[in-house]
């Protein structure tokens, strides 16, 4: 079956970006971008890249000097007749996190999603604040976000979940599904459209490559979860973009330990748009809603009208994303005063203690 680029997902927003008279492909053309094929990015290895045009799929070759890594499945590139990517366009929505450990590296997770599939199941792998901090990723991104909750098939009272997901969702939709079902998989598939692109997100054991095969047609490797704690044992290794039945397009990814949000301050404060909103109401801009007089939060806690637990959560959200988003010089420079002021404790100790 012939795809035409509309079907990969190109619209107006990558067309405004050519150089050309008409866009790509479409004949002799005089523009410095004319000769050049639009790729939608398919696969992202160490090593190589895979596009997607409407001629079929290529391995693509990088620019001296570029890793795989500056690229995110679901990309649109410029390549030359021989695969060489001439350039990346600019992205409509970017997914990324911050890499575990202490560089300051941002992994790309995925580009140009318009829905995000946040993913979590009816068991312990439930977690509001961990669904929060996918929210929070979503409406930073620009994604329109969707919860799916998996494996209801298995829970005594999925209700339960569902309703639990939906305090914290506003007006996300929440779906608690069993990834085995036809009907289900239907209701998933509804969030995201022909030429759209949706990417499934959540811990390892929730149900993401299940999903995915339901609404592929294909077959990703699967894996059961621990009994007791419904761990998974982060069976898929790396992302693809793969058409669904429906004509629309899915990412898998790779089971997440942690997502550290970085760079995420209005995601996360339009995510909590409630708490904000009495925020803006206090006496104090700088009012830290914990005992300040004229403070409309803890009115609104008084009045049981906010949950204390949100607030908190809304506070630690921000406190991490805030270090999470220093650059690698702020945080040297953090851990440089922590230091300093370490020793000149410990001076001062010693200096008491007459040594
Ligand atoms: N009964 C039931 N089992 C499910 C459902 N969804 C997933 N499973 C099972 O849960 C286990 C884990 O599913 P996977 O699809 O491998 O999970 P994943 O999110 O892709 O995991 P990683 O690739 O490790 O990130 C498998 O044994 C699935 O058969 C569901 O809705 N109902
Ligand atoms: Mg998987």
């Amino acid at each position: 079956m012939t795809l035409s680029l509309k079907d990969l997902g190109w619209s107006s927003f990558f067309d405004r970006q050519l150089d050309t008279d008409s866009g790509p492909d479409s004949g002799p053309d005089s523009g410095p971008d004319s000769g050049l094929t639009g790729f939608r990015i398919a696969e992202v290895h160490r090593d190589r890249l895979t596009g997607l045009s409407p001629d079929g799929s290529r391995d693509l070759i990088l620019h001296g000097g570029q890793s795989t890594g500056d690229y995110a499945v679901g990309d649109w590139v410029l390549a030359e007749p021989a695969g060489r990517i001439a350039r990346l366009l600019d992205r409509q929505t970017l997914l990324s996190r911050r890499a575990a450990g202490t560089d300051a590296r941002v992994q790309l997770i995925a580009a140009n999603v318009d829905t995000l599939y946040v993913v979590s199941s009816c068991n312990a792998d439930f977690n509001q604040a961990r669904l929060e901090r996918y929210l929070a990723l979503a409406h930073e991104a620009g994604s329109f976000a969707v919860i799916v909750l998996t494996k209801a098939d298995l829970a005594a009272e999925p209700g339960d979940y569902e309703r639990k997901a939906r305090k914290i969702a506003g007006h996300t939709p929440v779906l608690a599904v069993d990834a085995f079902d036809p009907a289900h998989l239907a209701r998933v598939a509804e969030w995201c459209g022909p030429g759209q692109t949706a990417a499934l997100l959540g811990s390892s054991g929730v149900g993401k490559s299940t999903l995915r095969n339901g609404l592929v047609g294909d077959h990703a490797e699967t894996k059961a979860i621990r009994e007791d704690d419904a761990r998974g044992r982060h069976t898929t290794t790396s992302r693809a973009l793969r058409r669904m039945g429906n004509g629309g397009w899915l990412i898998d990814t790779p089971g997440m330990r942690a997502l550290r949000l970085h760079g995420a301050e209005s995601g996360i404060d339009g995510l909590f748009d409630d708490v904000t909103a009495l925020a803006a109401e206090c006496r104090f801009a700088d009012c830290s809603h914990q005992a300040e007089p004229g403070c409309a939060v803890q009115v609104a806690i008084t009045a049981e009208t906010l949950d204390p637990d949100r607030l908190r959560r809304w506070q630690k959200l921000r406190r991490e994303n805030a270090r999470n988003s220093e650059t690698l010089a702020e945080a040297r420079a953090r851990d440089k005063d922590f230091g300093r002021m370490i020793r000149t404790v410990m001076r001062d100790k010693k200096g008491q203690k007459g040594f």
